[in-house]
């Protein structure tokens, strides 16, 4: 999830006057923030900092990444003209990510790192909208109308991605998410034929490489057992599904990851609380349970309740 958000006080403090993108091509910035949660949360994996369109931008692609709006590309993806701008990643295009990476790992000593990359159906969403969208609606119009286009799109995102969680693997990335939080905008249907060839094409592959693979979406009870059939490890669920129902839509042997509503932590602590505990105890249906926001902090969320819950979790689950 997006931890370090802004919800930190220390984080601000060292984005002050570095733009967002700037700060995820600096190995001292990136180090910096990725370690912020981890060292005032004792959280019991640090999440890479970085962003979903790093890797586009490390292709060549115009895009900025705009302080309370996100993602914004100064020439939208909508055809085959555009959709052969994008040229394979290598790793030479991130070394920033090598560097950050391997000093990550060891400072971070026994606690993981996660490495992450957003899906190819998000990062199409962005490419082709030009920023957030509500409806996707130039996204499934590609996707319904020309989906010879589209997939030639998703098969080089994919490519992209894959590449890209590779070198965070190869420098030592303890774990990997795949995120595809606007997924759930879709049909099962429409998800099954258009998304789920190209997921599953990027987990089969980073099956050979023995990393545990998570896979996230928002909004995507109607999918989950899609979203299993991917290939992950581990699916995250927001918090609309409980975790007991959710464990009976994944695959077998599949753990699940989840599920606090990020806006329960603006509730008194006695109610986050007990929520928190009802997330632990219906994730003891499930195969495994990484316990965990249904999507990222909040920006005004109260620090402190995050120490809180961490510190709740954690006395709740010797038991
Ligand atoms: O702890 C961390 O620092 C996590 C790093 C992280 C991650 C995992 C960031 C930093 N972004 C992401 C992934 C990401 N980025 C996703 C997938 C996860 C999710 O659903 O939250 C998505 C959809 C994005 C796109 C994005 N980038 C948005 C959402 C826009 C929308 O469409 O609603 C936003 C706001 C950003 C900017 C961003 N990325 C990360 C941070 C800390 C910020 C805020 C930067 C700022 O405004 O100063």
């Amino acid at each position: 999830m997006r931890q370090a958000g802004r919800s930190l006080p220390e984080y601000r403090r060292v984005r002050a006057d570095v733009p967002m993108l700037e700060a995820c091509a600096r190995p001292d910035m990136i180090v910096e923030i990725t370690m912020q949660p981890v060292r005032r949360h004792g959280v019991d994996a640090a999440i890479y900092f970085s962003d979903i369109v790093v890797p586009l931008k490390a292709i060549g692609l115009d895009l900025d990444i705009k302080s309370g709006v996100g993602p914004v590309v100064a020439d939208p993806v909508r055809d085959a003209d555009g959709i052969k701008r994008l040229r394979e990643l290598s790793p030479d295009d991130v070394p920033f990510v090598t560097e950050a990476v391997g000093t990550l790992v060891g400072e971070l000593g026994t606690t993981p790192l996660i490495g992450f990359a957003g899906a190819p159906f998000t990062l199409a969403s962005y490419l082709i909208e030009g920023g957030p969208s509500k409806n996707h609606e130039r996204t499934k119009a590609l996707m319904y109308g020309e989906p010879e286009l589209w997939n030639d799109l998703m098969r080089r995102l994919s490519g992209i991605t894959l590449e890209f969680l590779k070198v965070q693997i190869a420098a030592g990335a303890g774990a990997v998410q795949l995120f595809d939080s606007w997924v759930g905008a879709l049909s099962a249907e429409d998800y099954r034929t258009s998304v789920l060839p190209h997921t599953s094409w990027i987990f089969e592959r980073l099956g050979e490489l023995d990393v545990p693979r998570i896979h996230f979406g928002v909004g995507t009870g109607e999918l989950l057992s899609l979203l299993s059939e991917a290939g992950a490890d581990v699916v995250g669920v927001d918090w609309r599904v409980p975790l007991d129902k959710a464990a009976q839509r994944v695959q077998p042997a599949t753990a699940l990851q989840g599920n606090l509503d990020p806006a329960a932590l603006f509730a008194p602590w006695e109610v986050v609380a007990e929520r928190a505990g009802d997330v632990l105890s219906r994730g003891r249906a499930a195969e495994g349970h990484i316990f965990n926001l249904g999507h990222g902090v909040l920006p005004d969320t109260d620090p402190d309740m995050l120490t809180r819950l961490t510190e709740f979790v954690h006395e709740e689950s010797q038991t």
